[in-house]
C-alpha cells in the first residue's frame, strides 16, 4: 500500500556533521526544494576550532568540539532557511543526523532552562551556561583504550560485548567516553543532569526538553542490548555508576520526539503542530538517504575510506565491524564494516600502474579477465582495520588455475604483478574482501541489490566489477548529502507512522518515486556467473586468515 504526504508539505532534514550544520528541505513528491549549510570552520571563526575540532596539543588522542558552536550554527542555518524564503509553516515535520559517539553533559537544572527559552533573544546566550562540560567528545577521539579494555573485561570479554552491544569496546563509542569522564572528571560527571547524543542533543533544542536517544544512534556507545534494545545493565555497571538515570528512555527512530518548541514556532514561525522525529546518527541516516529499506539492500560508500552498510535479519556481531539497530525499521539491523584503505589506495596503483589516469586504470581493468587468471592481491598503504594487518603489500597467484574448483589448489608468493593485474587485482580484491566480511556478518547472499555512492561510485568500471563480484545489480545515487537527505526522508516516515497510529514501511513511501525524483539512480547489472567468484573469495578469505595469524594484532 503506498501512503503519501499531504500536497504541500515539506520536510526538513539537518545534518550536524563534523564540520559543518547542514539542512535539506523536501516537497511532499520528496523532490529537495532547498538546501543550506554552515561551516564551523570558516562562519564561526570565534570558536577557533580548526576542522571544526580541538585535539589535545600532547598527542594523547583527545578530540573534542565546542558544543556552544553547533548551538550557534543551528540559529544560523534557520536564518539562512528564512533568507532562502523556505515556508516553515509548511514544514509537517523535522527530523536530524548527528555525527556518532559524540556526546554533550547537560548541568543540573538546564532542563528548566530549555524549557522556558525567550523567542527574542538567540539561543546562545541563553544556554551558555547549560552544559557540565563545555567540550563534547567526539568520534575522532581515541584516548580512552584504558575504558575499553574495564569496560570489556567487566562483561567478560571484547566478544561478549559485543554479542550483547553490537559492537566491541571501541575508543569512540559513548560508553568508553562517559567512562572516562567519570574517571578523570568526576565533578563534571555528578553535576550532569542528562547525556544527550549530538543527534539527541540537537532533538532536545527542538522540542524545548530531553529528548530521546534513539535506538539506532544508541547502538553507537557500547550500552544498549542490541536484541531488546533497551539499555543493558551489564554494560552500564561496567560503564560508570547511576548512568541509566542520565541517560533516559531509549525511542525507535520513527517515533516522535516532541512538538516543535514554541521558541522555533514564534521566533520562526514554525507551524505549531511540526512534529520533531527522532534524529539518529550520520550512518543510519546515511542508510535512509539512500533509500535503503528491506533485508538484502546493501550500500557500498567508496571514499577515502570505504564504508559498507546494509539491511539483515539476522546479525552475527563479531570483533570486527557494527550491528546498529535500522532506522528505518525496527524489525531488523543495520550492520557496517570500515575499511582505512579505500580510494587513497586504489590510487596509489593508478598512480604506479596507469600514469595517474583513471581512463588508463579502467582500460587495464578491462583488459585482465575476471578472476584476474587466478592472481589475487592485499593492498594495505595503512594500518587496515578489516582484516587488522599493518601496511605491506602482498600478491599470490594460484597455481594450475583454471576458474572452476579451487579446493585443492595451492598458491604462492610473487613480487609484482605486470599493471593490468595489479589494477585488476586491487579492485577485485578488495571487493572480495567486502563480499566476505559482509556475509561472514549476515548479511544476505547475493544481496537483493546494491548503492553505490562516494567518490569512485563515478567509475562504471569499478560499478561493473561491484555488480559481478556480488551478483545483483547495483545502482548509483547522485546525491552529495545522504545524511541530511536521510533525515529529510525519517522526518516524512516518522510523520506518516504517526498519523497512522503504527509503523509503515518506508518502502511504501517511495512507490513509483525513486526513479523521477532527486533520488534517481544508473544501473550496472552482474556479468558472468558469480559462483566462480564464491570460490575466489573463499581461498581469499584461506590466505587472509592466515595472513592476521603471522602479520596481525589484535
Ligand atoms: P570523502 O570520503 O573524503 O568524502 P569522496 O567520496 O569525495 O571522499 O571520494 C574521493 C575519492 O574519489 C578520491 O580520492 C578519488 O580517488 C576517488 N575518485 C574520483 N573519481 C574517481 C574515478 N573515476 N574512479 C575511481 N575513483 C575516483
Ligand atoms: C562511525 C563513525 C563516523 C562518525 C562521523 O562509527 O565514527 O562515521 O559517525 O561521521
Amino acid at each position: 500500500m503506498e501512503y503519501s504526504l499531504p500536497d504541500d508539505a515539506l520536510s526538513l532534514g539537518f545534518d550536524s556533521s563534523t564540520q559543518s550544520l547542514k539542512a535539506t528541505v523536501l516537497d511532499a513528491n520528496l523532490n529537495t526544494v532547498a538546501s543550506e549549510i554552515v561551516h564551523f570552520d570558516s562562519e564561526l571563526p570565534h570558536y577557533s576550532t580548526k576542522d571544526a575540532v580541538y585535539r589535545d596539543p600532547s598527542g594523547n588522542g583527545r578530540i573534542v568540539s565546542p558544543t556552544l558552536m553547533w548551538v550557534e550554527a543551528l540559529d544560523l542555518l534557520l536564518g539562512k532557511l528564512v533568507k532562502a524564503k523556505v515556508d516553515f509553516g509548511r514544514i509537517i515535520a523535522v527530523s536530524g543526523s548527528g555525527q556518532q559517539h559524540g556526546s554533550v553533559y547537560w548541568k543540573k537544572g538546564s532542563s528548566a532552562t530549555l524549557a522556558s527559552l525567550n523567542p527574542k533573544r538567540p539561543l546562545l546566550p541563553q544556554l551558555s551556561d547549560a552544559f557540565a562540560t563545555k567540550e563534547s567528545p567526539i568520534w575522532m577521539d581515541s584516548s580512552t583504550t584504558v575504558q575499553c579494555r574495564e569496560i570489556e573485561r567487566a562483561v567478560g570479554g571484547a566478544l561478549e560485548l559485543s554479542q550483547i552491544t553490537g559492537s566491541r569496546a571501541y575508543e569512540r563509542f559513548t560508553g568508553p567516553q562517559i567512562r572516562k569522564i567519570f574517571e578523570t572528571q568526576t565533578d563534571v560527571y555528578h553535576d550532569t543532569e542528562r547525556i544527550s547524543l549530538v543527534s539527541s542533543f540537537m532533538a532536545s533544542l527542538l522540542i524545548g526538553g530531553y529528548a530521546s536517544i534513539d535506538e539506532a544512534d544508541a547502538s553507537g556507545m557500547n550500552l544498549m542490548d542490541i536484541k531488546q534494545r533497551i539499555w543493558s545493565k551489564m554494560a552500564l555497571e561496567a560503564t560508570a555508576p547511576g548512568l541509566e538515570e542520565k541517560l533516559g528512555k531509549l525511542a525507535p527512530s520513527h517515533a516522535v520526539a516532541g512538538l516543535m518548541a514554541p521558541y522555533f514556532v514564534e521566533r520562526f514561525q514554525f507551524n505549531k503542530r511540526c512534529l520533531v522525529i527522532q534524529w539518529s546518527g550520520d550512518n543510519p541516516n546515511s542508510l535512509a538517504g539512500l533509500t535503503l529499506n528491506t533485508p538484502g539492500d546493501l550500500a557500498i560508500s567508496l571514499g577515502t575510506s570505504d564504508t559498507i552498510f546494509g539491511i539483515t535479519n539476522e546479525p552475527q556481531p563479531s570483533l570486527e565491524g557494527h550491528v546498529f539497530s535500522n532506522p528505518v525499521d525496527p524489525s531488523c539491523y543495520m550492520v557496517m564494516l570500515c575499511y582505512k584503505n579505500g580510494s587513497l589506495t586504489r590510487e596509489d596503483v593508478r598512480n604506479r600502474c596507469a600514469d595517474q589516469s583513471w581512463d588508463v586504470f579502467n582500460k587495464l581493468l578491462e583488459e585482465a579477465p575476471p578472476l584476474n587468471g587466478g592472481k589475487l592481491g592485499f593492498y594495505y598503504k595503512e594500518h587496515e582495520i578489516l582484516p587488522p594487518l599493518p601496511v605491506g603489500f602482498h600478491r599470490y597467484v594460484i597455481d594450475n588455475f583454471t576458474g572452476n574448483s579451487l579446493d585443492e589448489l595451492k598458491e604462492h608468493e610473487v613480487e609484482e604483478f605486470d599493471a593490468c593485474s595489479e589494477v585488476r587485482a586491487i579492485i577485485e580484491g578488495q571487493l572480495l574482501s567486502m563480499r566476505a566480511h559482509t556475509e561472514r556478518f549476515g548479511m544476505p547472499s547475493p544481496p537483493r541489490r546494491i548503492i553505490a555512492t562516494g567518490g569512485a561510485s563515478a567509475n562504471n568500471c569499478i560499478l561493473n566489477a561491484i555488480a559481478s563480484i556480488f551478483g545483483c545489480a547495483v545502482y548509483t545515487v547522485q546525491q552529495p548529502d545522504s545524511a541530511s537527505l536521510g533525515a529529510a526522508l525519517r522526518a516524512a516516515h516518522g510523520w506518516l507512522c504517526n498519523e497512522k497510529g503504527s509503523f509503515v514501511p518506508i518502502s511504501s513511501m517511495y512507490e513509483n518515486k525513486l526513479e523521477k525524483t532527486s533520488l534517481a539512480c544508473k544501473l550496472s547489472m552482474p556479468a558472468g556467473d558469480a559462483s566462480k567468484y564464491t570460490m575466489f573469495m573463499k581461498k581469499r578469505v584461506e590466505i587472509e586468515n592466515r595472513l592476521v595469524q603471522e602479520l596481525g594484532r589484535h
